[in-house]
């Protein structure tokens, strides 16, 4: 048998343009640093090369729990550079969290911010496996004991990229939806190149001269291809952000970096438009993009109004690594995820399975396309469950339009019925969200005296105005059929969120139930 031809995604990203003649440009800018091709391409084989002198070897796992930055760009860079795999985790994580993943993955090596340092602590003290601690401590003030930054970069001899295969494992994201224990997706090399093939170049057309910003961090699926894939694989320039987002401090970033494509999740773009940042904020961007949750149109049109940006929704998930269905510059179809990106395939399945092929009848989201994860790291029955030979079950209810868009109806597990009639918790929202009091709604079923599901509404109202919840049910009733109207409305001062910016709809769930 030949072996396959080799392919490691980091040579493919980053060292392939040092050998172009293009190391001069510039691959990163952070915190007032600007990193050159050359730079970050020398970086990730010192931090390869640290890894190895720590004891990591090809396919095993490297966990980081690390703020955006050059830090942790080349920790994962520098992980499969050498073969090894690595597993970026959300910085919201609890110590416990942190412990649970590690012992999962079974990780030898933990890298983390200071910032971070609390949860790592407590999780250290739990995940025994772990023998090398890699610290990164931009301020020098943290007393986490552990290797240095500046010590693994300068540990070992600096080699070529490990003989990987496209189909070799090349990392892992976690994910636990909004709700249920985390589970490992195991990504591959090639699913590298696939995305930023199929949607960074195919429907961005991501060039050199492009800046990316964007809200989600790189230990989330869509912020690693938007801050690592797309810029790198095109030549292009990643603006990395260390801080938590808010809108005023975007606003400066975006001030400061120019970036001409900005991407966010529907809760940033809301931020954004109650927010007093100047109107003109976003004059460098040539394209916004939204993912993570519908983005209800209201917010597409109000962002157009007052920033002048064109928003592209698009749908996409951890197991497929990146969006698959999107809209298009200059053909939106607000309310709609668009239609799928070339490459993918999608069909929507009824109760018992089988396709709908018409328009207008509501079923399961399928997808197939070579991005998707090979797997669940050691969840065979959820794996088997998901992953249905060459279709992944994405868990989203949608409907295909007539103009050929597919627009979602809520996630499959929080579509609720009012009367024995389906109601989408995403079309409810939609109609709330564009009255002015309105500035964030989330539809979950609630139990009415009779025991009978009914939607209920969490309202988070704009700020200075207040939830008048029979306004709001009237002017529901006089947007949508009288069976969707909420019967109960709850004002709340924010809405509980994922790491990711999902709204945790089982915590309004049980909230509401109560
Ligand atoms: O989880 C999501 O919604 C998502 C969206 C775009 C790209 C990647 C992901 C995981």
């Amino acid at each position: 048998m030949t072996a396959p031809t080799t392919f490691n995604a980091t040579d493919w990203l980053l060292h392939r343009h040092v050998r172009d003649g293009d190391g001069d440009r510039t691959a990163v800018v952070c915190g007032g640093r600007s990193v050159t091709y050359e730079e970050l391409s020398d970086e990730t084989r010192r931090v390869a090369a640290g890894f190895r002198a720590l004891g990591a070897r090809p396919e095993e796992r490297v966990m980081l729990c690390m703020a955006d930055g050059v830090e942790l760009l080349t920790g994962i860079l520098g992980a499969m550079h050498m073969g090894a795999v690595p597993v970026p985790v959300s910085t919201m994580v609890t110590g416990t969290e942190l412990a649970s993943v590690l012992i999962d993955s079974r990780a030898r090596i933990l890298c983390v911010s200071t910032e971070f340092a609390d949860a790592a602590r407590v999780a250290l003290a739990v995940a025994t496996e772990v023998t090398q601690v890699v610290v990164d401590d931009p301020a020098g003030d943290s007393d986490l004991t552990g290797v240095s930054w500046s010590a693994l970069r300068t540990a070992g001899e600096r080699g070529e990229a490990y003989p990987t295969w496209a189909d070799s494992p090349a990392f892992w994201l976690y994910t636990s939806g909004t709700t249920g224990k985390p589970k490992g997706a195991m990504h591959r090399h090639g699913s590298v190149r696939d995305v930023a093939e199929l949607y960074g170049q195919g429907v961005l057309g991501v060039s050199p001269g492009d800046r990316t910003l964007s809200v989600p961090k790189l230990f989330f699926a869509y912020g690693l291809g938007n801050s690592a894939f797309f810029p790198l694989s095109a030549g292009a320039t990643a603006v990395l952000e260390r801080a938590r987002p808010t809108p005023a401090g975007i606003a400066e970033r975006v001030r400061e970096t120019a970036p001409t494509l900005f991407f966010g999740v529907p809760t940033f773009y809301s931020a954004l438009l109650n927010s007093d940042i100047p109107d003109d904020t976003f004059s460098s961007v040539r394209q916004g993009i939204s993912a993570g949750e519908p983005l209800p149109p209201v917010l597409y049109h109000r962002f157009r109004e007052r920033f002048g940006v064109e928003i592209l929704d698009g749908l996409g998930s951890t197991e497929a690594l990146h969006i698959f269905l999107s809209n298009r510059p200059g053909a939106v179809h607000p309310g709609s995820s668009g239609t799928p990106v070339d490459g993918y395939r999608v069909e929507i399945r009824g109760e018992q399975g089988v396709p709908i092929t018409g328009t207008g009848e509501p079923g399961d989201l399928y997808l197939s396309g070579p991005s998707v994860a090979s797997g669940y790291w050691c969840r065979t029955e959820t794996t088997r469950a998901v992953f249905q030979g060459e279709w992944l079950r994405t868990g989203d209810t949608y409907v295909r339009n007539e103009d050929g868009t597919y627009t979602c109806l809520g996630r499959s597990n929080d579509m609720l019925k009012a009367g024995g009639i389906w109601v989408s918790p995403a079309e409810v929202e939609e109609r709330l969200l564009e009255h002015p009091d309105v500035a964030e709604a989330a539809v979950v079923a609630g139990r009415d005296r009779d025991g009978l599901d009914k939607p209920v509404a969490c309202v988070v109202p704009v700020s200075g105005h207040s939830v008048d919840a029979d306004a709001l049910v009237t002017w529901c009733r006089a947007g949508l059929a009288a069976y969707k109207r909420p019967r109960a409305v709850v004002g709340m001062e924010e809405l509980p969120k994922t790491a990711t910016g999902k709204i945790r709809r089982n915590v309004l769930r049980a909230l509401v139930a109560d």
